[in-house]
């Protein structure tokens, strides 16, 4: 492994997997794309990814979306009423990170359930169930995967269809933020249609690990995304000529799964570069995909003190620190972002 001193000059940015900028054939094929308007259904681009992506998972059909987030809301919509309790996993993103969009949009509550290392206990979610005489009731099951803020961790096969089936019992429908579905797949070696097959809808993004400048695929039974197709226009993610980003998502999803196991080694790479170093807590046992959390004193000022040396990341919380690999990073920037978090390290600790 080359080591680079790190330099101001150079800047690798880590702080995730959506910076990255679309290929020179994504730009062809977006310039070149083959448009209609899509609020009309009549987009053929986007039709095309839409059943791309419905078939590479296993589902009827599918609604591209212009983000996760959008994806989620949509699908969290499009499945309750107002009023009931959506359980998921403590730290998921429709939770933490959607600016309270379920409570906001959908008069939705969350109930979330233990999930270390990022995976809830089936158990937990059974007894987290509400008949709704008292308490709301419970409307939806949400699981992640991978889940972000626990490390970038997999929910392993057997877990999520023994949720599905506390679902099921409960005669709720299960939903996955897969916005990361696709590392998850990989990591866990087995189809994408696999890894959704127990969940009525699964909202994935193109613009992660796959490298698409913008948007996410709902997939779903036809009947779920028909009601998708309405919240998607009341929530303003009617896109008309959308095919340019279609084509873009296109590529990705067609080419870009195959390199997210080098974005897993390398990771790993980072994680066994950094371990060790002073003042900073590395589970190396939840580097599993494309993320690496750092344990540190005080986050924000780690990761202003790594930018000064050529590394961008993000604080996810007052001590934590995050770093993903993506399409836009090479071994080189690894062998330079350990170097740059091992200096950072030594500079806060001395
Ligand atoms: N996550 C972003 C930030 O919001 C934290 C990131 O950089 O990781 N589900 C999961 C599990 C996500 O991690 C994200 C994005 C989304 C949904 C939302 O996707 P977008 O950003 O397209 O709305």
């Amino acid at each position: 492994m080359t080591r680079t001193a790190p330099s101001p000059l150079r800047s690798v940015d880590l702080r995730s997997d959506t910076v990255t900028r679309p290929s020179p054939a994504m730009r062809r094929a977006m310039a070149e794309a083959e448009v209609g308007d899509d609020v009309y259904g009549e987009d053929p681009t986007v039709i095309r990814l839409e059943e791309a992506v419905a078939a590479l998972t296993g589902k009827e059909a599918g609604l591209f979306v212009p983000s996760g987030t959008m994806g989620n809301q949509i699908a969290l919509a499009a499945h309750t009423t107002r009023g009931v309790e959506v359980i998921a996993p403590e730290g998921a993103h429709v939770y933490e990170y959607e600016l309270g969009a379920m409570a906001a949009l959908s008069g939705l509550m969350p109930r979330l359930v233990p999930a270390p290392g990022g995976v809830p206990d089936p158990a937990d979610v059974r007894a987290a169930v509400s008949p709704g005489v008292h308490r709301a009731p419970t409307g939806l099951v949400v699981l992640e995967n991978t889940h972000n803020v626990a490390g970038g961790t997999v929910v392993p096969l057997d877990v999520a269809a023994a949720i599905g089936e506390v679902a099921r019992d409960a005669g709720v429908p299960y939903h996955l933020d897969g916005a990361r579905a696709w590392n998850a797949a990989v990591a866990l070696d087995v189809p994408l249609a696999a890894l959704c097959a127990p969940f009525d809808s699964v909202s994935l993004c193109l613009s992660k690990g796959l490298g698409a400048p913008v948007g996410s695929v709902l997939v779903g039974s036809r009947a779920l995304v028909v009601a998708a197709h309405r919240y998607r226009k009341m929530f303003g993610g009617g896109m008309r000529q959308a095919g340019v980003l279609a084509a873009a998502g296109l590529i990705a999803v067609h080419k870009g799964m195959a390199r997210l196991a080098d974005d897993h080694r390398r990771a790993r790479t980072l994680a066994d570069g950094i371990a060790g170093a002073a003042g900073v807590a590395l589970d190396r046992a939840r580097v599993q995909t494309n993320m690496v959390y750092l344990g540190v004193a005080d986050a924000p000022a780690f990761v202003a003190a790594l930018a000064a040396h050529g590394v961008r990341a993000n604080a996810m919380g007052a001590r934590a620190v995050r770093l993903v690999t993506h399409l836009d990073v090479d071994d080189d920037d690894v062998a330079f972002a350990i170097e740059a978090v091992r200096a950072t390290a030594a500079t806060l600790v001395a």
